[in-house]
């Protein structure tokens, strides 16, 4: 019966339009988990602050307040705000750890209406907010929905150049090893998955962001699961694999992996969604390297190309929400002086443009913008005497002060050029110290905000 309720509910929410889905979407280490915080944050300050000024209700004081409601998926852990607020209140301040599982929050958000069908029901309307943090890393499987185990497979040996190959090495010397149409051997399977799935650490940890299947190197409940237990290889075209042999054990985990995991994964969270939020972390890989950046790159594309984009008439909104508005974010850009946004912004917007298109085409609202979600440095200028240079000062993780000029952000794509001449330098700054009652300091978190929940707030 109280399920029933809750569904009853969800369902008036959602037709009187004070119910919106957020994806927060992004790479492993692009901002999610800062940015779900900050918004949070933010929005449970507003009523009491000048906090976002560009947030048009808010200017207007029509916020009423905001609070945290119990969710509506009793099966997801709750988003871990008090934990991450904690860790920004720690001395000195820290940020809040990786994601290894997914997790869920719900705001209401109660306000003064203007439009004049919300002010006959009541002088304020509240509108549900449901925001979902999950690790980057599983973003990475969507696209595996689109390939079988052989176009799979031939995806990753391709793309075993430079870095990469040197990383596969243990992964290929054993492949060699297995005769993929010998009696399936579950104990080989197993330490190969292993050899492979330490390649894709390896990938992680030199800044290459393309790591397919994504569940391998963060597993949560199905760490040891023989679901997991595969890895691509050259299969040889047009040979049907023999009954009980390894290829057709590989195979299959592929497929069920495809159904159990990621399609389950992706249908309980990402179908519902109204609205998208795209979050891109351009400079870590500009400081990583060309590899990294264009690996960043291609990770995106193939990401972008997974969603499907369709127009939310009244009736697909109540029944199968689609998204209707997207905003691509190039987040930390406190890390860059301020004149730089607009090459961030620039930059962000070559890198998205295959999605970009697509979007357009099916009607889409999009924007593109540089933030801070949580803001570690304040930026200002250095002088030697003769000069005058931007520059960003904070602290680093271990408290120390540092001023800085990082240096120019490409405003196009960059060739290897840009490295070899002058690359940029990206520093990690602990966030800022936070004031008590005070909400975190940002850069167009409001924007943000406006762009996606504004026309809820009206
Ligand atoms: N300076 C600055 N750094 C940020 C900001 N947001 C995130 N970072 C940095 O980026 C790191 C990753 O941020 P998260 O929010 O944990 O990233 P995520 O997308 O949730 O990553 P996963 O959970 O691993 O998928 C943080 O630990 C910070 O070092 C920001 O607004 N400013
Ligand atoms: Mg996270």
């Amino acid at each position: 019966m109280k399920k029933l309720t809750q569904e009853v509910n969800d369902f008036l929410y959602r037709s009187m339009d004070s119910h919106v889905r957020i994806a927060v979407t992004g790479l492993s280490r692009a901002g999610k988990t800062a940015f779900i915080t900050s918004m949070v944050n933010q929005l449970l300050h507003t009523s009491t602050h000048d906090n976002l000024p560009l947030l048009k209700s808010a200017r207007e004081k029509r916020i009423v307040g905001a609070k945290r409601v119990p969710q509506h998926n009793m099966m997801v852990p709750r988003f871990a705000y008090d934990d991450a607020m904690e860790q920004l209140h720690a001395h000195p301040p820290e940020w809040p750890i990786p994601t290894r599982d997914v997790s869920e929050i719900r705001l209401a958000l109660k306000y003064k209406p203007k439009q004049r069908h919300k002010k006959i029901l009541s002088p304020t309307s509240t509108l549900h907010i449901d925001i979902i943090d999950y690790p980057g890393e599983w973003l990475l499987d969507l696209p595996l929905l689109n390939m079988d185990f052989e176009e799979w497979s031939n995806s990753q040996i391709e793309a075993l150049k430079g870095q990469r190959k040197e990383l596969a090495g243990e992964w290929l010397t054993q492949l060699e090893t297995l005769d993929l149409d010998a009696e399936a051997d579950e104990k080989k399977l197993e330490h190969i998955s292993s050899v492979y799935t330490k390649y894709l650490h390896g990938c992680k940890e030199v800044g290459l962001h393309w790591v397919q299947p994504g569940r391998f190197v963060l597993p949560g409940d199905l760490a040891g699961a023989p679901v997991l237990q595969f890895f691509p290889c050259i299969t040889g075209s047009n040979s049907k694999p023999k009954k009980n042999s390894n290829l057709e054990m590989l195979s299959k985990r592929y497929s069920e992996y495809q159904e159990k995991v990621v399609k389950a994964f992706y249908k309980q969270y990402f179908s519902t969604f109204d609205r998208q939020l795209v979050l891109v972390d351009c400079l870590s890989p500009l400081n990583a390297s060309h590899e990294a950046f264009n690996d960043m790159s291609v990770a995106l594309e193939q990401i972008m190309h997974s969603f499907r984009y369709g127009r939310s008439g009244l009736l697909k909104r109540l029944f199968s929400p689609k998204i209707d508005k997207i905003l691509f974010a190039a987040t930390k850009a406190d890390h860059v002086t301020p004149e730089q946004h607009s090459n961030l912004v620039s930059l962000l917007q070559q890198l998205v443009h295959p999605a970009w298109q697509n979007a357009a085409f099916e009607n889409i609202e999009m924007n593109c913008i540089a933030m801070a979600s949580i803001q570690a440095t304040t930026a200002g200028f250095i002088s030697d005497g003769e000069a005058t240079i931007p520059a960003i000062q904070g602290s680093t993780l271990e408290g120390e002060p540092m001023t800085l000029f990082p240096g120019e952000v490409p405003q196009k794509l960059p060739n290897s050029d840009y490295w070899e001449k002058s690359g940029f330098e990206f520093s990690n700054f602990a966030p800022k110290a936070k004031v008590d009652y005070a909400p975190i300091e940002h850069t167009r978190m409001d924007k943000a905000l406006e762009y996606i929940i504004g026309d809820k707030l009206k």
